[in-house]
């Protein structure tokens, strides 16, 4: 029934402000966006074992040809997991033994980071230090947590390289899957994740290198990705839904608005939360992830929208005072022009020059103990 369904349009923009999508009965066109692109869900990779409680999976890190939904007049070159951006989701359960057979078929050094979990540092654990070079094989093996039931992700931490090859696509969204999943409010609703990551490329597809600008302020390209769709849109039913949503990004800041709807936070980067509450909106820092609830009641186009946001980034202004730092005029290829910069603060955070990695942070993290009998939701009504 065409007319009870719900239409939701997953924002991106291209150019730095962010982009608006008006609700029915109008939408505002965007000029290059093509906001009918299919909302695709990353592929889940296939467990390769058979054995109860261990799952295996086989990685491959590569320079790929990716057509981009809503893109698609070029090819892009990527670096991926397995061909594709995203890379596939990993779906675990709490306590299973992963075993990951990674091969690296890049032209350069390589890694795995597994983003957020609590797992031993250690070989052949999240090893952030480890070496994987051109052509090499690795294995990877580490236990699943109890209680660790979220929406994670994995990229490479290769000193040097992390902000190019996550840039150039080298991300992937894990799922852990546990018994608060199990409860009636989770059981049966429709489950989307949602992967938000930037890109830039030239006119043949290739990604640029960085620039100074991007060495000082972060990364941030042009366009926005939905699951590497440009402005895809989805329908779905009235009621509930829950989307993950995930910042794969290297440095920008999404803040999120879902038109005319709350969402009701379940969990985030620390898993489930002792409360739900709603929001009107949601900030992902590059790495962050939340669990959504949307009560959808009535019919209508609804978009998801990426508010502008001011992280702060160094400008011209700051230059000033930092010339050594600056290394001289060649270091102001790709700054902004003084009107670009009016409004933003004086003094950015130089810290966006690197993943922020703040849910290692073990003080961020809140994890009760949760019985899936009492734990009940109360989405917005
Ligand atoms: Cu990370």
């Amino acid at each position: 029934m065409k007319v009870s369904r719900r239409r939701v349009l997953l924002l991106s923009s291209l150019g730095l402000v962010g982009v608006f999508l008006a609700s029915l009965p109008q939408l505002i066109k965007l000029e290059r966006s093509k906001p009918n692109s299919p909302f695709l869900q990353p592929l889940d990779l296939n467990n390769e074992s058979t054995q109860s409680g261990v799952v295996e999976f086989s990685l491959k890190a590569s320079t790929s040809k990716v057509n981009l939904p809503g893109k698609e007049e070029i090819e892009s070159e990527l670096m991926t997991y397995n061909g594709t951006y995203p890379g596939p989701t990993l779906r675990v359960k709490e306590g299973d033994r992963v075993r990951i057979r990674f091969q690296n078929d890049l032209n350069q050094p390589t890694n795995l980071h597994f983003h957020g979990l609590h797992t031993s540092p250690k070989d052949p654990g999240d090893n952030p230090l480890r070496v994987i070079k051109p052509g090499e094989t690795a294995l990877y093996e580490f236990s699943i947590p109890k209680n660790s039931a979220g929406t994670y992700w994995y990229h490479p931490h290769h000193h040097g390289n992390v902000n190019t090859q996550l840039f150039a696509g080298l991300a992937g969204t894990r799922v852990v899957d546990g018994a608060l999943n199990t409860i009636p409010e989770l059981r049966n609703i429709p489950d989307y994740l949602i992967a938000l990551k930037d890109l830039d490329m030239d006119s043949t597809g290739k990604i640029p290198p960085l620039n100074h600008q991007d060495w000082m302020n972060g990364r941030e390209g042009r366009l926005v990705l939905v699951n590497g769709a440009i402005s895809p849109t989805f329908e779905t039913n009235a009621g509930l839904i829950r989307l993950r949503l995930v910042n794969q990004s290297s440095a920008r800041y999404y803040n999120l608005k879902l038109e005319g709807h709350p969402m009701t936070v379940i969990a985030t980067d620390g898993g489930f939360v002792n409360t739900p509450y709603a929001v009107d909106t949601l900030l992902l820092t590059p790495g962050e992830r939340y669990e959504v609830l949307v009560n959808f009641k009535q019919a209508g186009n609804i978009a998801l929208i990426n508010m502008p946001y001011t992280r702060g980034r160094m400008g011209i202004d700051q230059s000033m005072n930092m010339g050594g730092m600056m290394g001289g005029n060649s270091g102001m290829d790709g700054m902004k022009s003084p009107e670009n910069i009016s409004g933003m603060p004086r003094m950015g955070s130089s810290s966006n020059m690197l993943l922020v990695e703040q849910n290692e942070n073990p003080g961020y993290w809140r994890r009760p103990d949760y019985d899936p009998q009492i734990y009940r939701l109360t989405p917005d009504s």
